[in-house]
């Protein structure tokens, strides 16, 4: 018995021996990560047993001599002899798990039924661990000491009516580069750990700086994603729960309005920051459900939904539980969940729960997929174009090539402010020296405006006069469009009074129409009407008369004493005439752009804009209200 006792001995001196010599490949790294590692494995234990069920309180104390203690309200671990012929104490802080978490090969599993994995590893990384037991009556006590290689023996220390577990040990300066724990590395594991065990207290105590902190969370998850998301979100809090081949899923998510995907994956409350088969499974799940919901509501997608479009936004916590004997991790810091049943245990949890949800919620779901069919075209536009999905987004390249094209206006009254759009450089370049430079913003618009009306939105978009556009407005466009960010009060469209001006005109209300309805609904779109004929007295050269069209030309008379000219441009003015006859408030004539009906005017707009370019101008003239507003100078007054 003896002989057998010593044996047994050597085989443990050996493995603790092995976990000195290779630490890395028991707890990662000798860094300050590996530090804290022998806390986390310590404190798992403790989380198991208020797993179970049979504790509600963990007291982690950063001591004065560098020591650290964690102390539970549990069971106690087992004091009695195992056939093996140790204390269960003794087996746990000195037996090695076969090949440890981070060197075998077969991946990290807990001994199945025991607690105290990773407590053998802190024994031997530590100078010395105390160990207290209160079980049965009675407190106990054992400790150890030169990396587990002296032991005292197990001792029934006295009666005492407590339950629970301390371990108190201090890490090995010889092994450890640091020995300096960090207290918020701790609060945040804390943290972490009440989150995922509800009415679970942890205190954590600096006893060198007297301060501590207490974490308990009552609603688990619930608590969790409303730490982690501090964005708002545009859903309820979706909670779902279930179990399938004995691996019980947890669930939380909802969409706040953000472009970023935040989830957050754990099994059997070790955090799996880098995934594995339950977040895959929880991944796929999504985009089957959401791609489901969308045939099923007969949902047309436009542009073809990708599982990363449908996580933008999304934020979700994954928590599973699985039998230890079938936890296993894989990946470089065993990181990763690789449990093959994982994977289809939370797809099916996603895929079930979450379809009910949505049919329960559908004004819910209708923002989700609205969000999600946004960010699906964001990205199609961003691979057809050359532009990347985050210049799509934030219009980065868009703004270098307006800074070169706007000249904006001084005032930040944006409601005041007016964007001329007009056509051609050289009436730009007169409407840039005539303008009033508080308030008017002149845009002038070189290259072709596209037919928004044939044209796909990609090529819109890639369209340098309506990215420039969208730009100077500043508010978006189309689904995006919000008029409450416009720059301008008014937009208006200024070019010459022929066909070809006529058509940019046409080409851009119907951009308007389309892409930023507001625009034209809220009464900010406008046409500035320059004249058509100017008439010099021949005797007094400063007597000019404007005329707007045709019809008061015919009406004039007498237009013997009037050099005439008529004008085929804007260009042909010079920036003093434009200002004074097109563009200056108390003199100027605009027209303002509204809608008699929107309805019947999308409708009509895009049938015959499309092709029929004749058609195009009786369209106007008929369904856009045109209302004169500012002031009908047919005269020269005063
Ligand atoms: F393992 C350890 F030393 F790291 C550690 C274990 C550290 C701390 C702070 C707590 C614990 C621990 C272990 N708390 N509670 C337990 N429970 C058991 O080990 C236990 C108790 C009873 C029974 C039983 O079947 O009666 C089984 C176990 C595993």
């Amino acid at each position: 018995m003896k002989n057998k006792y010593s044996s047994k001995s050597l085989e443990i001196l050996e493995g603790l021996q092995a976990v000195r010599k290779r630490p890395g490949m028991y707890i990662g790294s000798t860094d300050i990560i590996g530090l804290h590692h022998l806390i986390w494995e310590i404190l798992d234990n403790a989380v198991d047993e208020a797993l179970s069920g049979f504790s509600n309180s963990i007291i982690i104390s950063m001591n004065i001599d560098g020591s650290i203690s964690v102390e539970d309200n549990g069971r106690g671990i087992p004091v009695d002899k195992h056939k093996s012929g140790l204390s269960g104490i003794e087996l746990v802080f000195t037996k090695l798990h076969a090949g440890g978490k981070f060197g075998s090969d077969s991946g990290y599993k807990t001994a199945g039924g025991l607690h105290g994995v990773g407590a053998s590893v802190v024994n031997a990384l530590s100078t010395f661990v105390d160990v207290t037991v209160w079980r049965d009556g009675y407190e106990w006590q054992m400790n150890f000491s030169e990396g587990g290689s002296k032991r005292t023996k197990l001792t029934k220390v006295k009666k005492s009516i407590k339950r629970g577990t301390l371990i108190t040990f201090k890490p090995d300066i010889m092994i450890f580069k640091n020995n300096d724990f960090d207290f918020n590395m701790i609060i945040n594991k804390a943290r972490e750990s009440s989150f995922l065990i509800k009415e679970l207290e942890i205190k954590v105590i600096d006893k060198k700086l007297n301060k501590f902190e207490i974490f308990k969370s009552h609603n688990g998850l619930v608590d969790f994603i409303k730490f982690i998301d501090n964005k708002k979100p545009i859903t309820n809090l979706v909670s779902l729960k279930d179990n399938y081949s004995n691996i019980k899923t947890n669930i939380v998510l909802h969409y706040n309005n953000s472009d970023t995907e935040k989830i957050l994956s754990f099994a059997n409350n070790v955090k799996t920051i880098n995934g594995g088969t339950h977040e895959n499974g929880f991944k796929s799940g999504m985009t089957k459900v959401i791609k489901n919901y969308i045939k099923n509501q007969g949902i047309k997608e436009k542009y073809p939904i990708e599982g990363q479009d449908i996580r933008e936004g999304l934020t979700a916590i994954v928590s599973i539980y699985v039998n230890e004997d079938k936890l296993e991790f894989e990946g470089q810091n065993k990181h990763r969940l690789s449990t093959s049943e994982a994977r289809s245990a939370v797809e099916t949890t996603i895929t079930k729960q979450l379809n009910f949800w949505l049919l329960e919620n559908k004004n819910q779901a209708e923002k989700i997929i609205k969000k999600i069919s946004l960010s699906a075209k964001a990205r199609f536009m961003a691979k057809q174009s050359k532009l990347t999905l985050k210049e799509i987004k934030n219009n980065s390249k868009i703004k270098r090539i307006l800074s070169g094209k706007l000249s904006p206006a001084q005032s930040k009254n944006y409601k005041l402010n007016e964007l001329f759009l007009v056509e051609g450089d050289s009436a730009g370049g007169s409407a840039k020296l005539g303008r009033d430079r508080k308030y008017q913003a002149i845009l002038p618009l070189r290259g072709k405006i596209i037919n928004t009306e044939k044209a796909n939105i990609l090529d819109i978009l890639r369209n340098e006069e309506i990215n420039t556009i969208i730009n100077a407005i500043g508010a978006g466009f189309d689904n995006n469009f919000n008029i409450n960010k416009a720059k301008y009060g008014k937009i208006i469209i200024m070019t010459d009074a022929d066909t070809d001006g006529a058509h940019i005109q046409s080409l851009l209300m119907a951009f308007f129409f389309h892409y930023m309805v507001d625009i034209v609904k809220e009464g900010y779109l406008y046409i500035a009407i320059p004249p058509l004929f100017k008439l010099t007295n021949k005797y007094q050269k400063k007597k000019i008369i404007y005329l707007y069209d045709e019809d008061e030309y015919q009406k004039f008379g007498n237009l013997d004493k009037y050099e005439i000219q008529r004008y085929k441009g804007l260009g042909e003015m010079n920036d003093y005439q434009l200002w004074e006859t097109t563009m200056n408030p108390e003199t100027r004539t605009l027209i303002q752009i509204t809608l008699h009906d929107e309805f019947f005017s999308r409708k009509e707009i895009t049938t015959l804009m499309g092709n029929k370019a004749e058609l195009r101008k009786a369209w106007i003239q008929k369904n856009i209200k045109f209302t004169l507003v500012d002031n009908i100078i047919l005269n020269n007054k005063k």
